[in-house]
């Protein structure tokens, strides 16, 4: 195996020429827990810590590395650990914000080529998810595609319709369906995977992840599990982020199931993911239009008349929504949300005064 297989191309090797470090050698890492790595080379892959000056001259969480990042390090005992002393540019990154006040984002992968967005046909198919996920790919300039797990639990009328909300919601989504069980769309996946390209698995919890990707190697690797009964939602089985090499050269990282998307970044992901609604939009008559109430909005037109579905209407606005939360300061959004307290408390008493005799 060459580092080339595992995506070192030249533009990586021209970062590394940049960034000097003596005895240093470059390595793709595959794994992150905590504070410790794996990290993979062209023969072996080894267990990684960070010096203790890396984790402290790191501003922000993206300044530590993540899987699929490439490191710089330095073998120790024999070449049987290894240590992390630099971080090469990342071309892309997938990332979310995370949940909570401050506006700080948590890497999921970097150097990704594709993200597969993974939901079960069954309980967990949900555009509005979808659309959160394909704005954060974008906004890392990463390629995606969905895969829609567990076919073998809906009858294929409710595949058909699966399918066509996904057609009118997301035009150039490109779809794949599988089932885990049967096998059946396994093989379109594979045709998906190229060699020496990298490919991350995110979606929620129990939508088959990483059953897929033990499907995939052709052995039970990864730990799957039961989805409870009760409220058709897994258990988290996958605690960290993992890169896998499969034997045909494609690399596939696994990941948790992310119980909530944070908030997603502004702007072009936005645009980019609703084209027809941006370009609809500019012939509202009011530049600040939200798309509510105001009269001749051209969105609000275009729901009555059929030309926009509701439910894309409805998702656009709840990702415009979340986006400008997001872009408030945290001073203005403590402000927003205690007049948002101070409103429940009012009708919370009003109520209780009615109640009363
Ligand atoms: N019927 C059916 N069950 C599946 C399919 N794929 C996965 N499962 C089952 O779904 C359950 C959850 O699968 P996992 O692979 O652990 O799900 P995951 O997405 O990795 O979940 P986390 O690791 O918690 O994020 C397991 O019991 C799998 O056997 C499928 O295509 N059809
Ligand atoms: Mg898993
Ligand atoms: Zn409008």
């Amino acid at each position: 195996m060459d580092l080339r297989d595992l995506g070192f191309d030249e533009w990586f090797r021209e970062k590394a020429t940049e960034l000097p470090k003596p005895d240093c050698k470059p390595a793709r890492v595959t794994a992150v827990n905590r504070e410790n790595y794996l990290v993979r080379n062209e023969k072996t892959e080894v267990a990684a810590e960070l010096t203790g000056a890396f984790r402290f001259s790191a501003g922000s969480s993206l300044d530590l590395p993540a899987v699929g990042d490439w490191v710089l390090v330095q073998y120790q005992n024999a070449g049987t650990f290894a240590i992390i002393r630099g971080l090469l540019p990342r071309k892309t990154i997938l990332r979310r914000k995370t949940p909570g006040r401050d506006i700080d984002y948590q890497i999921i992968a970097a150097n990704i080529d594709m993200a597969f967005i993974v939901q079960a046909c069954d309980s967990d198919f949900n555009l509005r998810r979808l659309d959160r996920y394909l704005v954060m790919a974008r906004e890392g300039g990463i390629q995606s595609m969905l895969l829609l797990t567990k076919s073998d639990l809906v009858s294929p009328e409710e595949l058909e319709q699966r399918i066509a909300a996904v057609k009118q919601s997301s035009a150039d989504c490109r779809v794949i369906v599988l089932s885990n069980k049967t096998g059946f769309g396994l093989d379109a996946v594979r045709e998906v995977l190229e060699k020496g390209k990298t490919y991350c698995l995110i979606g929620s919890s129990g939508v088959g992840k990483s059953t897929l990707l033990n499907r995939l190697m052709g052995r039970d690797l990864l730990e799957t599990n039961t989805v409870r009964t009760t409220d058709g939602k897994g258990r988290h089985t996958t605690a960290r982020r993992q890169l896998i090499v499969l034997d045909q050269g494609a690399m596939v990282i696994d990941t948790p199931g992310m119980r909530e998307l944070g908030n997603i970044g502004l702007g072009e992901g936005i645009d980019e993911s609703f084209p027809d609604i941006t370009e609809l939009s500019n012939r509202c008559r009011f530049t600040n239009c939200t798309h509510t109430n105001e009269p001749g909005c051209a969105l609000l037109a275009a729901v009555r008349n059929g030309e926009l579905s509701e439910e894309r209407y409805q998702s656009y606005l709840k990702l415009l929504r979340e986006s400008e939360y997001h872009e408030m300061s945290y001073l203005e959004k403590r402000r927003k949300d205690r007049k948002f307290g101070q409103f429940v408390n009012k009708a919370i008493k009003q109520h209780d005064k009615r109640k009363s005799p």
